[in-house]
């Protein structure tokens, strides 16, 4: 038994914490197989659950972050947060489309200005072993109830800007300013570190209905 359940560190559902993994017939085919050293007949060989990968999501839409865990040799868990339900939450998700940077704009930094607090995340598009946690960014605000600035600093060098009409507790989606230079992508990198393009306006494409927690 692994110490990590001796320990209660990984409480699961109903105390369950291990399974059958497979079956031997020491009895016959399966008689030479070292689990079966001085045993006979049918014996079932189990092990200890364990988790592999997870992924991290509001998956209710309620504002807060869920789980879904892999689990290894059996089926998944999902781990649903009740966090929305003990107190008011404040957040914001960022929504990336690149354009002249990849789809999703990942490589990208976005801070978030609320509450006299900036947050920082780098769109690195992962989130642990083997997953992928969806998309959007999720920005807890703490006590914050106003967002003060969003800054986008996309992949392609483009720093863009959006300081006003973002309400909490919503998505919102942030495109990419196209800039007008033509050439080679070498220069465009350079003259978009260059410009600085800051757009307040139209840089939203769509907020989604604020979900009240
Ligand atoms: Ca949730
Ligand atoms: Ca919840």
């Amino acid at each position: 038994m692994s110490v990590e359940y001796i320990l209660n560190v990984e409480p699961r559902l109903d105390g369950r914490v291990d399974k059958e993994y497979f079956c031997l017939d020491c009895s016959g085919k399966d008689a030479s197989y070292p689990l079966c050293f001085q045993k006979s007949g049918i014996q079932h060989v189990r092990g200890v659950l364990s988790s592999r990968s997870s992924v991290i999501a509001d998956l209710d839409d309620d504002g807060d972050l869920d789980i879904v865990v892999a689990e290894f040799n059996d089926r998944p868990q999902l781990l649903v947060s009740n966090l929305s339900e003990k107190r008011n939450l404040h957040f914001l998700k960022v929504r990336l489309e690149g354009t002249m940077s990849n789809r999703d704009g990942l490589g990208a930094t976005v801070r978030v200005s609320a509450g006299g607090k900036t947050y920082t995340q780098f769109h690195d598009g992962k989130s642990g072993y083997l997953s992928q946690s969806s998309l959007p960014l999720y920005f807890g605000l703490s006590k914050g109830t106003q967002v003060d600035l969003v800054e986008v600093i996309w992949p392609s060098g483009a720093r863009q800007k959006i300081g006003s009409n973002v309400p909490i507790n919503s998505e919102i989606r942030v495109k990419e300013p196209r800039l007008s230079h033509q050439g080679p992508l070498r220069f465009q990198k350079e003259a978009a570190s260059m410009a600085k393009p800051e757009t307040a306006d139209g840089s939203v494409l769509a907020v989604t209905a604020a979900a009240q927690p």
